[in-house]
């Protein structure tokens, strides 16, 4: 910012210059006359003070010189010593900026000036970052806006005469400026047509008509403002001002709505959602879906013994993981799927328009990404995974139920696989499983926990004694073991749920019964051997001695304090 002062006062000069600096106005001071008039075409000024000579100013003309444009240019203070009311308002009417008294000189007041001037050249500045078109078939009225632009020193504009022109470039700009009444085409419908491609655009209708239908309707297909030729500059340029601190403060406020969303939303560490996010959509998923009857299925993971590897290698290279993994699983998943970190190291997946085959497809392709995957000075992770798909009558939470119960049959089945819909499995990528007992099974009932603990065990024997021929028992005394501790753990169980008041008592016996039925046909078909010994093991297992437990029996641990 440049100030030129006219003044030969220099201990007054001294302190307009000090001002001057303290508001990064670079100074310059003049006590010629001529001298000021050559410096001010040659350099362009903020600012100009002037001090002396006020009566000769008048007389050349001076101020007029500035004002050839149709406003006083740069803005003009006058500080004087002679004091006159006649000459005061002479330089109001010659549209001066300010008038102060020298020996009243009000510091803070002029440093109030200097920083509107400042806010001026910001404004103007941010004109500049727009790129403009003016299209107006009046050559007269193209030239006279051009003047306007050229003397603020505002480049970033193009003129058309020919809408018809400006509509093959249209889309290269953001800001417009448009004659109402045109041959060819109307402004209005230059407006719509920009308004439509560009929501954010600056439209200011420039029109001799002050037509009370037309402009409102103008202002409703997308137009900012209007302004009225002839054109008045000041109004003109407040209007111009207005509609681009309207355009920045918009622009803002929706970054800072970003802003905000992204901290209500979004996980620090990661970038992804967050679960209070993950949680908000699924439940407008789910009404979503009972209106469209589309398949939704979620995937829950979580890295095996991530511990040790923060143990191992510090929590900052542990971080390093989840942010790499979080790229991992966002590289590897549809645009459409909804990603979030569950919390520590877990991640949950929503699969729009999923079944459960194809999500424990997706899970399985993930595993194996995961496994293969090389973390910097790490190496190789696992993860295990819980899928399922939603069913009518499911709510938010029986879903991540079933999904965490699902991944905690991975994690305790093995880890590094994928279980859907709690469906237990006795073999895994052709290996058999070991189910280890732990929290997960626990009732908070003794006796129960015990039977439970010990059909677990006896489930652990069969598969490995089918799988390994070094096994000491025969599978099919383990069988029979089976069946007998099966039919001896219901009785006792219902004797306890009975006691406890459980109150769907009688459905859950009734579920005994027929689990006893299919067990007896199954231990039938076995000894006959209709079934092979691993046929019979799946159905025993999965179905009745550790499937029955996490289906149904976990629907009665609440009543022992589990939750
Ligand atoms: P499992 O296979 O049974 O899941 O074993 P695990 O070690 O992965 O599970 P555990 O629940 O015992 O430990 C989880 C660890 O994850 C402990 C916790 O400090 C760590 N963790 C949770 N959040 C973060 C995090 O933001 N950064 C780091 N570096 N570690 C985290
Ligand atoms: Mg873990």
């Amino acid at each position: 910012m440049l100030l030129l002062h006219f003044e030969n006062d220099k201990s007054f000069s001294k302190r307009i210059s000090d001002i001057a600096m303290q508001e990064d106005f670079s100074y310059e001071r003049t006590d010629e006359f001529e001298q000021a008039s050559r410096r001010i075409s040659e350099k362009k000024f903020d600012l100009l003070v002037i001090d002396q000579d006020i009566h000769r100013i008048l007389k050349n003309d001076f101020i007029k010189k500035l004002t050839s444009t149709g406003f006083v240019y740069p803005p003009v203070i006058i500080i004087t010593a002679k004091d006159n009311l006649r000459i005061k308002k002479q330089c109001f009417n010659m549209g001066i900026m300010a008038y102060f008294k020298k020996d009243q000189f009000n510091s803070a007041s002029f440093v109030r000036y200097l920083q509107t001037i400042k806010k001026e050249r910001e404004n103007i500045n941010l004109i500049k970052t727009f790129k403009i078109a003016v299209i107006d078939d009046s050559r007269f009225s193209i030239e006279i806006i051009k003047t306007f632009f050229n003397t603020h020193g505002i480049c970033n504009v193009d003129y058309y005469q020919k809408p018809s022109e400006f509509l093959k470039h249209a889309m290269e700009y953001n800001f417009f400026l448009i004659d109402l009444v045109m041959p060819e085409y109307n402004g209005d419908d230059v407006i719509s047509y920009i308004r439509e491609k560009n929501e954010e655009a600056i439209i200011i209708l420039v029109t001799a008509y002050n037509n009370e239908n037309i402009l409102p309707h103008c202002l409703s297909v997308g137009a900012n403002d209007f302004v009225l030729k002839p054109l008045d500059f000041k109004m003109f340029m407040a209007r111009i001002k207005s509609c681009v601190s309207q355009y920045y403060l918009k622009k803002e406020l929706l970054s800072k709505n970003e802003k905000l969303f992204n901290l209500a939303t979004k996980d620090a560490l990661t970038g992804l959602y967050n679960r209070i996010y993950f949680i908000e959509t699924c439940q407008n998923k789910l009404k979503e879906i009972n209106r469209t009857k589309q398949p939704l299925s979620f995937i829950l993971l979580d890295i095996d013994h991530f511990k040790t590897v923060n143990d191992r290698y510090g929590h900052l290279k542990g971080d390093f993981v989840l942010k790499e993994l979080s790229c991992v699983l966002n590289d590897n998943l549809r645009a459409a799927d909804i990603l979030c970190r569950w919390g520590g190291e877990e991640f949950i997946i929503l699969l729009i328009n999923t079944d459960v085959t194809s999500a424990t497809n997706v899970a399985e392709k993930i595993r194996a990404i995961i496994a293969g995957h090389y973390f910097k000075e790490i190496g190789a992770i696992t993860a295990s995974f819980g899928v399922t798909q939603y069913r009518e009558n499911d709510d938010d939470e029986t879903i991540f139920k079933r999904t965490d119960n699902s991944l905690y049959l991975a994690k305790l089945t093995g880890r590094n696989k994928v279980i859907s819909d709690e469906e237990l499995k006795i073999i895994y990528n052709d290996k058999p499983t070991t189910i280890q007992w732990g929290p997960f099974f626990k009732s908070g009932n003794i006796h129960i926990d015990r039977d439970h603990h010990r059909l677990i065990s006896i489930s652990n024997q069969i598969i490995h004694s089918c799988f390994s021929a070094a096994e000491s028992k025969n599978p099919a005394d383990l069988f029979i073991t089976l069946g007998e501790e099966l039919k001896n753990h219901f009785k006792r169980e219902a004797e306890i749920l009975a006691k406890a008041g459980y109150p769907l008592y009688l459905k859950h016996k009734e579920n005994h019964s027929l689990l006893l039925k299919n067990a007896d046909i199954v231990l039938r078909n076995l000894k006959d051997e209709k079934i092979t010994f691993i046929d019979a093991a799946k159905y025993l297992i999965q179905e009745i001695a550790v499937g029955h437990i996490i289906k149904s029996d976990f629907n009665y641990y609440y009543i022992f304090g589990r939750k």
